[in-house]
């Protein structure tokens, strides 16, 4: 409870605006960011493991497409890395083999493709069009699993290493805040955006 309390109580501290950003620390941890509008920052809270969390705000009034991004998930010692990964609709995923056998990559989920079995040194990108949480398998190795989170907006962050996100180009609102985390239920907190 009073760890609850201590992330609500930073939450509230750091829902400030500031009207500029500089790229540097836009291009650290903020998603594609739009022109204008409030920054949301804030620290997820303990218990949470920040390389397999997504901060994402739901009900921010978005028309049109995201812009695309062009992001990489490799193979290597028989993992996925990175083992989450969010992404705007559209966006392409070149997936890795940098191991020294096959790997295979299939999605489930969201999104249901195959992209095959190929050996080390090579890549295959796939597109994806559709927006939801798609879990990312190898059919080689069973023990191996990713996932990635396709947004429908760019009002989200993934936390760097001591859980610190940033949110760019927020609209003024209320809206809800939720922390994902694969195989766990997400922690959504209602927040007041204004600058
Ligand atoms: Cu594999």
């Amino acid at each position: 409870m009073k760890r609850i309390m201590i992330w609500l109580t930073m939450l509230i501290i750091n829902t400030v605006s500031i009207p500029t950003l500089s790229s540097a620390a836009r291009d650290s941890l903020v998603a594609p960011a739009l022109p204008n509008g409030c920054v949301v920052t804030g620290k997820v809270p303990g218990g949470v493991n920040p390389k397999n969390a997504v901060v994402y705000l739901e009900g921010v009034p978005f028309a049109g497409r995201p812009a695309p991004m062009h992001k990489e998930m490799d193979q290597k010692n028989l993992r996925f890395t990175p083992h989450v990964l969010a992404i705007t609709v559209g966006s392409q995923v070149t997936f890795l083999n940098s191991d020294t056998v096959n790997h295979n990559v299939f999605g489930v989920g969201a999104d249901m493709f195959d992209l095959g079995t190929w050996p080390p040194g090579r890549r295959r990108t796939k597109t994806f069009t559709r927006p939801g949480e798609v879990a990312i398998l190898c059919n080689v190795h069973p023990e191996m699993s990713a996932y990635i989170l396709v947004l429908k907006h760019p009002y989200f962050a993934q936390p760097d290493a001591l859980g610190r996100y940033k949110i760019a180009g927020v609209p003024p609102g209320t809206y809800t805040l939720v922390i994902y985390q694969p195989e766990r239920k997400p922690i959504k907190k209602k927040i007041q955006v204004g600058c």
